[in-house]
């Protein structure tokens, strides 16, 4: 049976980006029969893999990897709780995946502790998302040259590991990631194989990447860099709360060029490119038909423009609905929370006594 895992980091309401680039595909793949993780399953104790067969859906706020910037306390007990909102806004279905808090299952940690142990210091410098992230909190380009590493907190650098250690625990075959996570998913393959191997055991699949169609939706100020939470720019992303008044600024204000005729070419014009793979993105069509539909039209970044901001607010509408129903009921989310970190905490329980046993802790 196929067991799905997939995270998000609790760092901001979650922009087009990663509706597009993760979110999206999270809804179909929650579709897959996963009645093996229905809570009266868990209960019972018996959620382990469910009916051959089945699919088995992890969804998880990954706290322990928002500590790797700068946060506040306070503000991150709420970005969780937001996060968790969203996610159940936008129509994930508890009664369909395993949704929870990474940091309420402590084995998360001591998991990417054994892998630390196991990956080489050379493996994690050539991983190349750290030195986007430093570039993007200091507000430099990413290629300007390499960020000092010396300044850099030990957690932002073995963050992939965290996130190997995220997949193996619930065993993960296949892991939903944007472009920009590929990379991780390769070391995870390469550390759940290196396990496997020094204690000659079958214990870690090797998880396969599902790709989603949206693969990387850039910053609406700077094309050059992906659209993304952390960015310092609040105007760089489409945020799933926006009004359609602030939906309207933003894409007013989206970098694009003053060519009349719109074409989709992603490398010599990435703002105007960006814009049209959002706009089919949320059409369920091609850039090649918008571009052929606005240029017949009469062409234009204008036109573009307001065609995109059409689809977004339209697109927002019903998750923003759902979130003012959920305010309404804050102890809907409560009772999610609860059953999703026990839920959570029985499928790592038993990974881990597997890798104690193994490591010689049993
Ligand atoms: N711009 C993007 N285009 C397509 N997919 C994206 N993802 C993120 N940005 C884009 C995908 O969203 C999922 C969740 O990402 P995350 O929050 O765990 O961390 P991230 O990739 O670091 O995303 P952000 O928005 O840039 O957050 P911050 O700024 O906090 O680091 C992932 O599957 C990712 O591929």
């Amino acid at each position: 049976p196929r067991r799905i895992f997939s995270g998000i980091q609790p760092t901001g309401v979650p922009h087009l980006g990663n509706y597009l680039g993760a979110l999206r595909s999270w809804l179909e793949l929650q579709q897959a029969d996963a009645a093996a993780s229905a809570p009266e399953h868990a209960a019972a104790g018996a959620a382990a893999s469910g009916p051959a067969g089945s699919t088995h859906v992890f969804f998880s706020i990954v706290g322990l990897h928002a500590l790797t910037v700068p946060q506040a306390g306070k503000q991150l007990r709420r970005e969780r709780r937001a996060m968790l909102r969203c996610l159940l806004a936008i129509g994930i279905d508890p009664a369909r995946c395993t949704l929870f808090h990474q940091e309420q299952v402590p084995e998360h940690a001591e998991l990417a502790w054994i892998l630390n142990c196991l990956t080489s210091v050379g493996k994690l410098n050539r991983m190349t998302t750290w030195k986007g992230k430093l570039a993007t909190l200091r507000g430099t380009d990413a290629a300007a040259g390499e960020p000092e590493m010396e300044q850099m907190n030990l957690g932002l650098y073995a963050y992939p590991v965290l996130q190997a250690a995220d997949i193996l625990l619930y065993r993960a075959t296949h892991v939903p990631v944007g472009e920009d996570q590929l990379q991780h998913l390769e070391l995870a393959r390469d550390i759940a194989h290196g396990f496997n191997r020094q204690y000659k055991t079958s214990l870690f699949p090797a998880p396969a990447h599902i790709i989603t169609p949206t693969k990387r939706v850039l910053s609406l100020r700077d094309p050059a860099q992906k659209m993304s939470k952390s960015a310092p720019d609040a105007s760089s992303r489409l945020l799933l709360t926006d009004s359609p008044a602030e939906v309207r600024y933003k894409l007013k204000r989206a970098v694009t060029d003053s060519e009349r005729e719109l074409v989709y070419d992603p490398a010599e014009r990435p703002g105007v490119s960006n814009l049209l793979l959002m706009l089919s993105s949320l059409r369920g069509t091609t850039p090649e038909h918008e571009v052929a539909a606005l240029n017949a039209a009469g062409g234009g970044a204008g036109r573009l423009k307001e065609a995109t901001t059409e689809a977004v607010v339209e697109a927002l509408q019903p998750i923003q609905a759902a979130l003012r129903r959920l305010d309404d009921d804050p102890g809907y989310v409560d009772e999610v929370e609860r059953s999703g970190r026990e839920r959570a905490r029985a499928e790592a329980r038993r990974t881990m006594a597997a890798v104690r046993q193994l490591v010689g802790f049993g």
